[in-house]
């Protein structure tokens, strides 16, 4: 975990440096935000290694549960496709945090009752259920009220951000970048003790896909979170010359 994590300061650090060489020729790949993100799973094939999702960031690794999903062309690369018989991904124990934005990409393939998206298996305080049901997207926070967003269509990627905080009780949710709505969280810190990609309450598998994981210890702000839903790239660089190809790849893949 150290090395990853003096990996990661030393990519910061190279950052910088080419953010400063990007400004003086004008070109500057667009990074996703960085300050307090603690786990990332691309879900790239490049980034699965047996039954292990790597955590680029921390070393939190997923592990492959049920048969796991089908690794296929997602927003980013690759993505998990999940097929609602079983298959998920379990996140580690991450303890309780005060604040959390959770954000990824998700589709669902047909509406189908209650399918999850990076959800929790248990219903206890602090729990954030996170999940399609039929068509709306969902997040519920355990002592708090239930916020959602209507009319998903199947087969189509949503960038989806949830955040949570303890001391303001709030709850909100972001699809695509624009803030959809808000409510009570409740007073409780976030339980992230146990967490699952592609499942839900007691199993309500995901028929669909996910990409592009992320997990930040602290409340994100509307700019970042447009920010992140612009992005093209889920390398801790900056790369001008391959942005082009990358956004080409993008919408090839979410054109599919
Ligand atoms: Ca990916």
């Amino acid at each position: 975990m150290a090395l990853r994590y003096m990996a990661v300061r030393g990519m910061r650090r190279a950052l910088t440096f080419g953010a400063i060489a990007c400004l003086a020729t004008g070109a500057f790949a667009q990074q996703f935000v960085t300050d307090g993100l603690v786990t990332m799973y691309t879900l790239d094939e490049a980034h699965v290694d047996g039954d292990v999702i790597t955590d680029i960031i921390s070393g939190n690794d997923g592990k492959i549960m049920g048969g796991g999903p089908a690794f296929v062309d997602g927003v980013i690369n690759e993505c998990g496709e999940f097929d609602a018989s079983g298959g998920y991904i379990e996140i580690p124990n991450l303890g309780d945090w005060t604040s959390v934005t959770l954000e990824c990409w998700a589709m669902q393939h047909a509406f189908a009752g209650i399918q999850g998206i990076v959800s929790t298996w248990a219903w206890v305080a602090g729990k954030v259920h996170f999940k399609f049901q039929d068509n709306e997207i969902q997040v519920d926070k355990n002592a708090g009220s239930k916020i959602r967003m209507t009319g998903p269509e199947e087969n189509v990627w949503y960038h989806i951000i949830y955040t949570s905080d303890e001391d303001s009780a709030e709850l909100k949710l972001y699809v695509d970048g624009e803030f959809i709505a808000e409510g009570g969280g409740g007073n409780n810190p976030e339980n992230m003790q146990e967490r699952r990609i592609g499942s839900e309450h007691d199993g309500r598998f995901l028929n669909g896909k996910v990409d592009e994981v992320r997990i930040y210890d602290r409340v994100l702000t509307e700019d970042e979170i447009a920010q992140n839903f612009e992005v093209d790239s889920n390398t801790l660089s900056v790369d001008p010359a391959g942005k082009i190809a990358m956004t080409w790849g993008r919408l090839k893949n979410l054109a599919r």
